[in-house]
């Protein structure tokens, strides 16, 4: 017998992807909601394969998310959100409620859920990810998409 091993692709487009956008800075979050578009596109998807659902803020997402992940209508959901500390510490309740609450969809749904939330500390470190010195989360988010609808599939068919 060999040894199996499997590996998402990165070179066909699969499925249909939900994209969840919370509009708390804005500014960053297009920026990387139109990596996540530019970068599925780019691996072959089609406008009519991708569905965007904006939110309030980065603490709504979970529940947004495990809506569009038990819907059945999506290959997976890409949460994406900014955090920024600034002074406040509310910050740490709405980062950490983001992350656990996608962790908890991603593990419970049976889809993907990509967790394309950016928390900083600073607005330049936000910048910094949403195209420019860091590259752009929102693109990395969609080829983490990718690959696990890809590799969950293979799975899937062993
Ligand atoms: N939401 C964000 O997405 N980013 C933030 O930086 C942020 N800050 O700083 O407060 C933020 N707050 C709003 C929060 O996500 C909820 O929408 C709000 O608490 C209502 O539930």
């Amino acid at each position: 017998m060999a040894i199996k091993e499997i590996e998402g692709k990165l070179n066909h487009a699969e499925g249909n992807i939900g994209i969840v956008v919370s509009r708390w800075n804005h500014f960053i979050t297009d920026k990387l909601r139109d990596g996540a578009v530019h970068s599925l596109k780019k691996h072959g998807y089609t406008d009519d394969a991708i569905t965007i659902a904006y939110c309030p803020g980065s603490y709504e997402i979970p529940l947004v998310s495990q809506k569009m992940a038990e819907s059945g209508k999506f290959d997976a959901v890409i949460a994406i959100g900014t955090v920024i500390r600034g002074s406040t510490t509310h910050y740490d309740f709405v980062a950490g409620s983001a992350n656990s609450g996608v962790l908890h969809v991603n593990h419970t749904s049976g889809i993907p859920v990509i967790f394309g939330v950016i928390t900083t500390e600073n607005i330049e470190q936000a910048i910094e990810r949403a195209g420019t010195k860091a590259g752009n989360k929102g693109e990395e988010a969609a080829m983490t998409a990718i690959e696990m609808i890809s590799l969950l599939k293979q799975i899937e068919s062993l």
